[in-house]
């Protein structure tokens, strides 16, 4: 026998016991877990929604027409960045906390940010690098090397092509999809705008052409399945999913009560639903979070004339709140200026957007807490209270499947101060709460901060401020048994 025979063999034996001893702790886990309560996220969703934050940027022929739509007649001459630089924009964005950048590679006005083969109205006949620019490939590996994720708009409807309206157009459109999904890298999300059909210079007509969205693009067979087979770790967005849904208003903002799950039932590209797209819908078939745009300015594109409509630091958390903190993504739009760079206005506030939020995120009260629980799955320490402190993770408190009412009481030994309260469900098991609310205590008596439904990924609550050494956490309500991974007390200082 080589002694190679007899390492094997005890490297084997050793491995095997190893294993043994590991798998009692592995499959009490999963025997343990609450089973998953109605539709859950699929991976891409849930990465999407742990990354909370994305830019948008509006750039193109608008941003020197002073324009927010362009009418598919500008010259290419027209777009001629002063000073374009790709990675002042894209690190102002990583700065601001920011994790992929949305870039209109096509606005409705027609022209291609990218050298496409299959137009003349781009960047290859603009002054701009002498015809041999390309917006999309340079603010992508901006994206890439900064370790940021790239994503792209490219608007349906086309006020330039002599097409738009007629089947032509669908393979052109189907094309430049192609072009940019294969051309680029990873393509985190793809971003389809419902504005279609209108007044336009359509190759010349200069005409009115309205379409039927549902009826005219091939949706969801043909763009779906593109978006599918070349991306298929892409996020697709558009007024009702398939991914994450318009949240139904342009400010950033989402219902108090905004679900992430809609049902399945007329579906169609353009599914503009008023109640659907803000509140969602429960109990619900299909896991589709909303997604809340909104520009930092008044309009989409830059003008100079909107350099005092900058939001503010606060203004921007506040939407964060109101957005991210009702279960939604934020998109914040900030526009690149004629120079291509981000003027110097927007990049400040990214950056104390950011302080703000570190600096109120960075004290949870709950830490120094004496944690009591009314219930807490099989008494086992694997779903115990204490693993509310985790900011995020595999972990959370949970009940016996029989309990979906059951209370959490955090107690100080002095008083604390908060006015901003943050709880996040444990989605990979799905949405399951379903009424809440919290507390605190004073005088001997409990007194409301809030109530409320919908917990899903993050739910915040910025009240008044409260001084107290006890708050309870109630569960009135959940379709399942609980599974809430983190609740915190912070005091904002604006
Ligand atoms: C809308 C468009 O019409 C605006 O110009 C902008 O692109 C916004 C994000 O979506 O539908």
């Amino acid at each position: 026998m080589y002694p190679e025979f007899y390492f094997m063999r005890f490297y084997t034996f050793l491995m095997c016991i190893l294993s043994l001893n590991l798998m009692p702790f592995r499959l009490k886990a999963e025997s343990l877990s609450p089973k998953p309560y109605g539709p859950t996220p699929s991976a891409k969703q849930l990465i999407s929604e742990n990354e909370e934050l994305y830019a948008f940027m509006h750039f193109g022929v608008n941003t020197f027409t002073d324009k927010e739509w362009g009418e598919g007649s500008e010259n290419e001459s027209i777009f001629n960045p002063t000073d374009f630089n790709a990675y002042q924009m894209v690190q102002a964005f990583k700065d601001g906390g920011f994790k992929g950048v949305i870039l209109t590679c096509k606005h409705h006005d027609g022209f291609c940010l990218w050298p496409s083969a299959y137009t003349e109205h781009s960047v290859k006949n603009s002054p701009w690098r002498s015809g041999r620019g390309d917006v999309v490939r340079e603010v992508s590996d901006a994206c890439h090397r900064l370790g940021m994720r790239f994503g792209i708009y490219l608007s349906p409807w086309d006020r330039n092509h002599a097409f738009y309206g007629k089947p032509e157009y669908l393979t052109y459109y189907k094309n430049q999809l192609r072009e940019l999904l294969t051309q680029y890298g990873p393509i985190f999300e793809v971003w389809l705008d419902g504005a279609n059909g209108g007044m336009g210079y359509y190759g010349g007509a200069k005409e009115k052409r309205v379409v039927d969205a549902t009826s005219y693009y091939q949706w969801p067979d043909a763009w779906v399945s593109i978006i599918r087979e070349l991306q298929p770790d892409c996020i697709i967005h558009s007024d009702f999913g398939p991914d994450n849904r318009w949240g139904g208003n342009e400010e950033g903002t989402q219902a108090l009560t905004s679900w992430a799950t809609i049902k399945n039932k007329n579906l169609t590209f353009n599914t503009k639903e008023s109640k659907r797209n803000k509140t969602g819908e429960r109990p619900g078939d299909l896991w589709v979070p909303a997604e809340s745009d909104v520009s930092i300015r008044h309009g989409w594109f830059y003008h100079e004339s909107e350099d005092s409509t900058v939001k503010s630091a606060t203004k921007l958390f506040s939407l964060y709140c109101q957005s991210v903190g009702r279960g939604s993504n934020l998109l914040l739009n900030v526009p690149p200026d004629k120079r291509g760079q981000l003027a110097a206005k927007d990049v400040a506030s990214l950056k104390a957007f950011k302080a703000l939020k570190d600096a109120t995120f960075a004290t949870n009260l709950i830490n120094d807490a004496n944690i009591t629980a009314s219930n807490t799955r099989s008494n086992d320490s694997l779903f115990s209270a204490q693993h509310l402190k985790a900011e995020s993770g595999n972990t959370y408190w949970s009940t016996d499947d029989s309990v979906t009412e059951a209370n959490v009481v955090f107690e100080w030994a002095e008083p604390v101060t908060y006015n901003l309260i943050n709880i996040q469900e444990y989605i990979p098991l799905g949405q399951r709460v379903d009424a809440y609310q919290i507390e605190h205590w004073i005088n001997n008596a409990w007194v409301l901060d809030t109530q409320a439904q919908a917990i899903g990924h993050r739910a915040i609550f910025k009240g008044s401020t409260v001084t107290t050494t006890k708050v309870r956490l109630t569960i009135k309500h959940s379709a399942a048994c609980v599974a809430i991974s983190h609740f915190g007390l912070y005091l904002q200082k604006d």
